[in-house]
């Protein structure tokens, strides 16, 4: 038998699931869900008449915990999912045209890229991938799936200058944990260990040819992501992984590989704006003589003030305004970080405890 304990699965979750067997998935293939269970690896399909009908189940997507009906056919064959359990975070990638919005259901099932992940590793190389503006929006992105975002720097061995990036990373992405690693030396494996607590979930996100799956493997006994050869000289990846895979690692950490994106859609990133700019947060908060001040040239200007003073960049306040322009920029943070401390108490109590069953 398996705890799925061991897969992420707290108490909590596990009370949600108040009929049938609890399961997570691990990879979604066309129809089939791949799934871990208390009995082992298994498949799923989806049960017709709840899935698709008025008032649907919302389709799983990889770290998603589902629940099975119990004794269907002796368990010969797939296991039939019955419900998605409520998810603590969520990477989406957002309606991107019409089209897709008129297939709404078809939508939400393929854009809803991983669930239930607590950190969330934006992958970039220190090469001609690395773009401080895209950086931005990906932490605010990253922010606003529940998880806390770290940023890995990859391919370190190919850069001596590396210290120097990841400062510079450092600076703009303030109160985010950055990570220079190589796969081919090691460097910051024991870093991006210490970051992945057993029975936390971690999600893999950026572009193809970063070398997502070679820190995988890396971080595994053997290799288990397949890694291509890239033009290092033009960055050009290769899409190499093809689909998104849930993975166990030794010490009982989870990590969901992803296949590359050149450019992530924009997600729903309202709340994650304010945690990736605090310092302009700050600086707003400060008041300026005009209420309505548009800060561009009225006497009184906090912002305008601060860069004057050199507190803030214009750059920064760029990135800030063109940001702010793809969101809506609301929501309850105080709320977000509730959920989120109550999420990481309950993990650790779950991994000191075993007096629970699920
Ligand atoms: N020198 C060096 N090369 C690396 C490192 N990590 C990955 N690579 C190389 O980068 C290339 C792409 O690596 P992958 O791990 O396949 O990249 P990926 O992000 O998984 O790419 P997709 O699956 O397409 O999204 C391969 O040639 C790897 O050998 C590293 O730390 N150092
Ligand atoms: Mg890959």
């Amino acid at each position: 038998m398996i705890d799925l304990r061991e897969y992420g699965l707290t108490p909590a979750m596990a009370a949600q699931n108040d009929t049938g067997e609890p399961a997570r998935v691990t990879a979604v293939l066309r129809e089939r869900y791949e799934l871990i269970t208390a009995n082992g690896a298994a498949f799923g399909r989806l049960k017709g008449g709840v899935y698709y009908d008025v008032n649907p189940e919302i389709y799983p997507t990889v770290g998603d915990f589902v629940t099975l009906r119990e004794n269907d056919e002796m368990m010969v064959g797939d296991r039939i999912i019955i419900r998605t359990l409520p998810r603590f975070s969520l990477f989406v990638r957002r309606a991107s045209n019409d089209r897709a919005r008129s297939q709404y259901q078809k939508a939400v099932h393929e854009q809803a890229v991983a669930a239930n992940f607590d950190i969330c590793f934006i992958v970039t190389s220190m090469n001609r991938d690395l773009n401080m503006a895209r950086l931005e929006r990906y932490l605010s992105q990253a922010w606003q799936s529940g998880a806390i975002p770290v940023v890995v720097l990859t391919k370190a061995d190919l850069f001596d200058d590396f210290m120097l990036t990841a400062e510079t990373v450092k600076a703009a992405a303030r109160g985010v944990e950055v990570v220079a690693v190589s796969a081919v030396t090691g460097l910051g494996m024991d870093a991006v260990r210490a970051i992945m607590k057993p029975g936390t979930t971690a999600v893999l996100l950026g572009s193809s040819g970063v070398g997502k799956s070679s820190l995988v493997n890396a971080l595994s006994d053997g290799d288990v992501m397949r890694v291509n050869a890239i033009r290092e000289d033009d960055a050009r990846g290769r899409h190499t992984t093809t689909h998104r895979q849930m993975i166990r690692l030794p010490w009982g950490a989870m990590i969901i590989d992803t296949p590359g994106m050149r450019e992530l859609g924009m997600w729903d990133a309202d709340e994650g704006l304010d945690m990736t700019f605090p310092d302009v947060e700050e600086t707003l908060a400060r008041g300026c003589r005009f209420f309505d001040c548009s800060h561009e040239r009225e006497p009184g200007c906090a912002i305008r003030a601060a860069i004057q003073s050199g507190e803030l960049t214009e750059e920064r306040w760029q990135s800030y305004i063109n940001l702010q322009k793809e969101t809506k920029f609301a929501q309850d943070k105080a709320a977000y970080l509730r959920a989120k401390t109550k999420r990481f108490k309950e993990i650790s109590k779950a991994s000191a405890r075993r007096d629970w069953n699920v």
